[in-house]
């Protein structure tokens, strides 16, 4: 059962795509609801052994029970497991107690979650402003909780085969020879790779839809040359644009009257990477539009895949940044260096001719870009794109998918990784991953093996770094083998990540599971170091440094398969607790019982991928496998074809 609950009167955020029914104020008494000054809060209590789901991105652990978290989209580089606030907000949360419902808070600007925090025995939710969309969703399991939900935003985005391949990124390439170096070393090993990104360097000047012309001396020739040898070029494409007389883009939206207004009704000019920018309107369509269809500069030069940063928006100063205004502004003592709030109360919108405080519809900046961008691409290109955001708000995963921002070289971002990505499922974000390795801090061999292990599941497997960091091509490293050996198992599993993608994706489904969502067992409850990925796998990621065992759980008999870069081992067992172990170059990992696992060959990247080319894994008896040419844009059910063992 879903109902729709209006408060005030809330803007269209684009997030919910089916209609669904109102409900009376009154089914909500079990939620408290109470209203002070414009904030609407909602209060429920809490049994000791309940759950709470949900929440997407946020750091924390999957059961998000012990926290304080804040829906406001922000650019937060040192985030820990205490963040408040990350890059996106993802208001859906499921709380399995005795009654078992779910609620997405379709509000575009700040939402404080206190669960269970400092042990209050309640979830608390206050809504700080008084208009916004209440939809409750009540079924008998949490998971049907999330595939009531996921059926009303609409499928996911499903990004081209190539983009299930393996990319080499990093803050700090700047030229055409900085990236042959990197093709080289990779070539060099025979190690796999698809696609490699282009940090802010290669612009002229930070300005957007440029390329600095003595670096990258004839582009479109070296976008050509490079997709023949199958590797794609990934370029970022921030938001704000730089405020510089002559500057063509920045003219043209001036001329056009595309950019938020500041409280005199100028263009509000923050600060960012270009220096003095301007920040396109994105809730206005003309300007979005504006802002958009500049992707036909890059996709004239062939590229057909983006990645969008700085969108939350992230602004480092203006104006109005001085820190008495701050605290003037906002009474916010909580806010970080990279995000000037204050900035959010100072620049509007124009929504169909109604002036809007950006503060009041922060949250949706980023996925109402995101959404625009995809749009301009699918007019742009006859095949699918790949692209990834930074910003996002629930809906923005039918048009891309979402990395999760500055983490740090830690093995307990590593398992926040594997925290966020169901989470993340719950919200319909499918195409997602993090900084594989950690985007600052040092990153030893070992953890950056381990987290490839993890990251080879998921399916945006992206090795990113920030420019302070130590680098972390696969190259680089002391025997390289062993990184051969984790690439090679993600390029071998490409046919089952990308059947299971596309089936979660048209089915509305999930990806990765925790094994609550699956298994009706007391004991599967609270792990949260185990996942289920697609229909077939549960994955036993090892994090812990300097230890290549750990104990696990298995809520039934399941087939473990050792990996070692050449060899599958095989080995039954038996359902309860079991110690595993993996050296460096080993993954390890499991076959549900019944279930099949479709394993390819090896290849240098997907353009050479034959998917057809599987062997099966395992104890069941059929598989459905997905077959196309992997860009074309009608994916459907009608593609798979089922294999028999
Ligand atoms: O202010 O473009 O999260 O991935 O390398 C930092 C430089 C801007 C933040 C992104 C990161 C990217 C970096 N960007």
């Amino acid at each position: 059962m879903i109902k729709k609950y209006i408060f005030g009167k809330p803007l269209n955020t684009e997030s919910v795509i089916k209609d669904v029914e109102n409900g009376q104020i009154s089914d909500l008494s079990f939620l408290n609801v109470n209203y002070k000054n414009d904030s609407v809060i909602f209060q429920f209590p809490l049994e000791k052994d309940d759950i709470v789901y949900g929440l997407g991105e946020t750091t924390s652990t999957i059961n998000k029970r012990g926290g304080r978290y804040i829906s406001f989209n922000t650019d937060m580089g040192r985030h820990r497991y205490n963040t408040p606030s990350l890059y996106s907000s993802h208001n859906f949360i499921v709380i399995d107690s005795k009654i078992k419902f779910a609620l997405f808070i379709d509000s575009p600007t700040r939402v404080i979650y206190e669960i269970d925090y400092k042990n209050s025995n309640e979830v608390k939710i206050i809504c700080e402003n008084k208009n916004f969309n209440l939809y409750l969703i009540k079924e008998d399991t949490p998971y049907k909780c999330v595939r009531s939900f996921l059926s009303i935003i609409g499928h996911c985005y499903i990004p081209p085969l190539w983009a299930f391949g393996y990319g080499q990124s990093r803050f700090g390439y700047k030229s055409e020879d900085d990236l042959n170096q990197v093709i080289e070393g990779y070539n060099k090993y025979n190690l796999p790779l698809d696609y490699i990104c282009m940090d802010i360097d290669y612009m002229d000047h930070f300005k957007l839809f440029t390329i600095n012309e003595d670096n990258f001396k004839n582009f479109k020739d070296y976008v050509f040359i490079l997709k023949k040898q199958g590797i794609h070029l990934v370029p970022i494409v921030d938001v704000g644009i730089k405020k510089e007389d002559g500057y063509s883009i920045y003219e043209k939206g001036k001329e056009e009257n595309c950019y938020c207004k500041n409280l005199q009704g100028d263009d509000y000019t923050g600060v960012v990477w270009p220096g003095d920018t301007v920040f396109p309107d994105m809730l206005n369509e003309k300007s979005s539009m504006f802002f958009s269809k500049n992707f036909k500069f890059y996709t004239d030069y062939g590229i057909d895949g983006f990645w969008l940063d700085m969108n939350e928006p992230s602004i480092f100063q203006s104006e109005y940044s001085k820190e008495d205004s701050e605290k003037k502004l906002t009474g916010d003592k909580n806010y970080y260096l990279d995000n000037k709030f204050c900035e959010y109360k100072c620049f509007y919108h124009n929504v169909d001719g109604e002036k809007i405080l950006h503060y009041d519809v922060h949250n949706i900046y980023g996925h109402k870009l995101a959404i625009s961008v995809g749009k301009q691409l699918d007019t742009l290109l006859d095949k699918r794109y790949m692209m990834f955001t930074r910003s996002s708000y629930i809906g923005t995963h039918r048009y891309s998918g979402i990395w999760t921002g500055d983490n740090q070289s830690r093995w307990d971002h590593l398992k926040m990784n594997i925290h966020q990505m169901p989470s993340l499922n719950m919200c319909g974000f499918l195409y997602s991953g993090a900084d594989t390795g950690g985007f600052s801090g040092y990153c030893t061999r070992e953890l950056l093996l381990r987290w490839m292990a993890f990251s080879l599941f998921t399916p945006l497997f992206r090795n990113h770094s920030s420019c302070n960091a130590n680098r972390r091509e696969c190259y680089r490293f002391k025997k390289v083998s062993d990184f051969k050996s984790i690439l090679s198992l993600r390029y071998r599993l490409i046919p089952y990540i990308y059947s299971e993608y596309v089936k979660a994706a048209l089915t509305d489904d999930m990806y990765f599971k925790s094994l609550s969502f699956e298994y009706d067992d007391e004991n599967v409850k609270n792990i949260d170091d185990q996942l289920l990925v697609g229909d077939s796998l549960m994955i036993t990621p090892l994090i812990e440094k300097g230890k290549d065992k750990r104990t696990i759980y298995l809520p039934e008999e399941m087939t473990m398969v050792k990996y070692d870069g050449s060899d599958f081992k095989l080995t039954k067992m038996e359902k309860g607790n079991h110690t595993i172990s993996a050296k460096l170059n080993e993954v390890v990992f499991f076959i549900r019982k019944g279930k099949l696992l479709p394993i390819g060959k090896e290849c240098k990247n997907t353009s050479l991928i034959d998917l057809k080319d599987v062997q099966l894994l395992g104890d069941g008896k059929e598989y459905d496998l997905y077959i196309d040419d992997g860009y074309s844009k009608d994916v459907s059910m009608d593609k798979f074809i089922t294999l028999k063992k």
